[in-house]
């Protein structure tokens, strides 16, 4: 058995859940924080056979888009605060961050 792990995009939370529960997955969601952007997004938790890795990543891969984001990075400045200028900086947010690890044991109690 395999444990998926997907950071998704909060915009795409909706549509990749839906995908998931008509394909038959149990899941779970954690709501999560992106480190860089420090913007909301969603991590899923899907524990499936090892034959179905390749079918929840075409899932997701299906219902999660990446998208071009702006950031404001503050120059590292010797200037007294509030007289540095931010400047955009373009980043791609992927569609899907995904992870895949094995699972020693898996219980339902
Ligand atoms: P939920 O996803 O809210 O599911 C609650 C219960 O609904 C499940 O109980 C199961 O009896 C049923 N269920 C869930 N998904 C289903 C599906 N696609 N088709 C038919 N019935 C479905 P449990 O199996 O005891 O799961 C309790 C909670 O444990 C789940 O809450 C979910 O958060 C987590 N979970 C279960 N299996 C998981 C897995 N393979 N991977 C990740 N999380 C899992
Ligand atoms: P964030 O950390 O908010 O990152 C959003 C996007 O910003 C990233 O998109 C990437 O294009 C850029 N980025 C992130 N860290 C950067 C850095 N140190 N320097 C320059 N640019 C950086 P994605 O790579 O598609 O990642 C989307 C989200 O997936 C991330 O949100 C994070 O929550 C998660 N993620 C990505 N890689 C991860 C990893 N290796 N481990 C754990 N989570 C990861």
């Amino acid at each position: 058995m395999k444990l998926v792990i997907a950071v998704v995009q909060d915009k795409d939370r909706r549509k990749a859940t839906d995908a998931l529960l008509r394909e038959g997955f149990k899941f779970t969601n954690v709501a999560s924080t992106g480190g860089f952007l420090r913007e909301g997004n969603v991590t899923f938790l899907i524990g499936v056979e090892d034959e179905e890795v390749d079918k929840v990543v075409e899932v997701l891969s299906a219902s999660c888009k990446a998208r071009e984001q702006f950031v404001n990075v503050f120059p590292p400045t010797i200037e007294p605060i509030g007289t540095c200028i931010p400047s955009p900086v373009r980043v791609m947010v992927g569609g899907a961050t995904v992870f895949v690890i094995s699972v020693d044991k898996f219980v339902r109690l």
